[in-house]
């Protein structure tokens, strides 16, 4: 094995058992080392990610187990952050992102966030768990041309449908564009809920943005 397929396959394992100081190390390494962030995130991090979800599904996995992988790729995406989202772009657009009520997953949201920034996005966090009165706030205050939530469990999903209303409500449906995501949401449920737009990755959740912006 080379050096780089090391420390991918170092990077997977030790995600997998959510050794968070060794995939800190191991992210460093391979930037040293030329890897680039893409690659550590897409051949390492990320399916490293969806097997311990395939393992808590089998019930070879518990909370506890998802709890400490995820802490462990949210500490590389923090080395990882600044050098995704390096951008000489001009602002093209603010984007108001949240993860729904309810709903506590955020790295998805934050690797959306990382991306959109990348190509030129001025992105305003709210956080997770974000209630419908708060994202009525939110766009009062910042007024953003797009608007995003992140869903992952299919029990939080619903909450798509209530921020678009209390959106509606508040009179400000109209003035912004509304993008759904996360793992469970689909083109059909992003079109029943009566969003703008639907992505199913970070990439793609940047092309769609900027579509529905031209
Ligand atoms: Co949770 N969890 N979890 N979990 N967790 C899932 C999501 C699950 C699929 C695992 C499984 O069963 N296979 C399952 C949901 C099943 C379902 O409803 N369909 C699940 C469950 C059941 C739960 C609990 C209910 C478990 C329990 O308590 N019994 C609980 C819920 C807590 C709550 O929210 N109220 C829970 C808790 C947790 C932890 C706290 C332990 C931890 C979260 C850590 C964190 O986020 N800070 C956790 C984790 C780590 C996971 C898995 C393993 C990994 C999620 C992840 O980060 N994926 C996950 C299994 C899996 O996804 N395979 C799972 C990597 C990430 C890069 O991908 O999140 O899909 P993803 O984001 C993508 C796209 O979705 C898209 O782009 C992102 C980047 O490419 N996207 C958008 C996201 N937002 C977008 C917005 C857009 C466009 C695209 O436009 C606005």
């Amino acid at each position: 094995m080379t050096d780089h397929q090391e420390i991918l396959r170092g990077l997977y394992d030790e995600t997998l058992v959510g050794n968070g100081p060794r995939v800190l190390e191991l992210t460093r390494q391979g930037l040293e080392t030329g890897l680039t962030p893409e690659s550590m995130l897409f051949d390492a991090l990320i399916p490293s990610l969806e097997e311990v979800g395939a393992r808590f599904e089998r019930g070879d996995f518990f909370v506890p187990e998802m709890l400490v992988a995820g802490r462990a790729m949210s500490g590389a995406l923090d080395v990882l952050r600044p050098l995704l989202a390096e951008t000489g772009a001009q602002t093209v657009g603010t984007f108001l992102m949240s993860t729904v009520k309810g709903d506590v997953h955020d790295i998805g949201k934050n690797l959306v966030n990382i991306m959109l920034e990348g190509a030129g996005f001025h992105v305003i966090d709210l956080g997770v768990q974000v209630s419908p009165e708060k994202v009525v706030a939110g766009v009062q205050e910042h007024k953003p041309d797009i608007v995003g939530f992140s869903a992952f469990l299919t029990t939080t999903m619903p909450m798509f449908k209530a921020n678009i209303n209390a959106l509606q409500k508040a009179g400000l449906r109209d003035d912004v564009i509304v993008m759904v995501g996360g793992a469970p949401v689909t083109q059909e449920y992003a079109d029943a809920v009566g969003a703008d737009g639907y992505a199913a990755d970070a990439a793609t959740a940047v092309r769609k943005a900027k579509e529905l912006l031209a």
